[in-house]
């Protein structure tokens, strides 16, 4: 066993370190700092910067919360954006419903090279999908140029250190709500609130003004690590969070999709928050 280790630095006074038993590939992108490593845990790792962006043994537990629960919200999502997410996890997950486009604006093509290349258990055929079509470009201007609409839009960025900031500031937010179809949601990957706190607080903050139905809701992503992983909601109206359950359980045999985290209880249940992340939302 190799005693070589991964250590993260994203978390003040807080570590996680992943064993790194082969290296796949190391490289300085235009944009950052990219490396796919093997753990025997975990499996492929793709870190950016020195964070752990996906790994084929979690992903499931991100992507899956990321797409499925706005799409089966949304119940006849035909047209959706994914603002980051090169791997292509996010991808493949939203092509598994019976929609029509998928657009990805992902800045870095290399990231996108390279997870087709070593990550092909994430990004599956995704990229080969005719309905999904990748722009290299800054998604915060690409969005603000756009002209087309979309029923879904989900922001897979990176943490608001580097090329990713925008992503999080309001008027990015408002581009997206300009861009939504009548019932329209937003999601966006809003940081492990537990060690993240003002992500979550500004995130809440700055869809609340914009969206008639904002909310957060929760993943729990193991190499994430500690604690819960929030999400971003908004949404054009108060309907598809308040769908039925039964509703939801209809949709998602619907779709065939198979899952290893998403069921329509943990659906329901995601919006469920704990004391210490409502009491960030005032
Ligand atoms: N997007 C989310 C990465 C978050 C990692 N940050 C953290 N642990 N706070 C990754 C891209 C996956 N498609």
């Amino acid at each position: 066993m190799s005693d070589e280790w991964f250590a993260e630095t994203l978390y003040r006074d807080y570590q996680q370190r992943l064993r790194v038993s082969k290296i796949l590939h190391r490289e300085k992108t235009a944009h950052q700092d990219v490396l796919i490593f093997e753990n025997p845990y975990f499996g492929r790792v793709l870190a950016l910067d020195g964070i752990v962006q996906t790994t084929e043994g979690d992903e499931f537990a991100y992507h899956e919360m990321l797409v499925h629960v706005p799409i089966l919200a949304h119940g006849a999502a035909r047209r959706v954006a994914i603002v980051g997410g090169g791997d292509g996890g996010a991808l493949e997950e939203a092509l598994k419903h019976d929609v029509e486009r998928a657009v990805m604006v992902e800045l870095d093509p290399d990231v996108v090279a390279l997870s087709r290349r070593y990550l092909p258990s994430i990004c599956g055929d995704a990229f080969d999908d005719p309905r999904a079509e990748v722009i290299h470009a800054d998604g915060a201007a690409w969005m603000k140029a756009a002209d087309e609409t979309f029923d879904v839009i989900i922001v897979d960025s990176t943490d608001p250190v580097g090329p990713s900031v925008a992503l999080f500031e309001q008027p990015f937010y408002a581009d997206c709500r300009d861009r939504l179809s009548e019932s329209g949601i937003l999601v966006t990957q809003s940081g492990v609130t537990f060690m993240q706190e003002e992500e979550a607080r500004n995130t809440y903050a700055r869809l609340k003004p914009l969206f008639a139905d904002a909310w957060l809701y929760l993943t729990q992503v193991p190499t994430y690590g500690a604690g819960y992983m929030t999400l971003g909601w908004g949404a054009m109206s108060a309907e598809p969070r308040a769908t039925p359950a039964d509703e939801i359980e209809r949709r998602y045999r619907a779709a065939g999709i198979e899952t290893r985290y998403y069921n329509p209880q943990a659906h329901a249940a995601a919006f469920g928050l704990p004391e210490y992340i409502r009491a960030l939302m005032g």
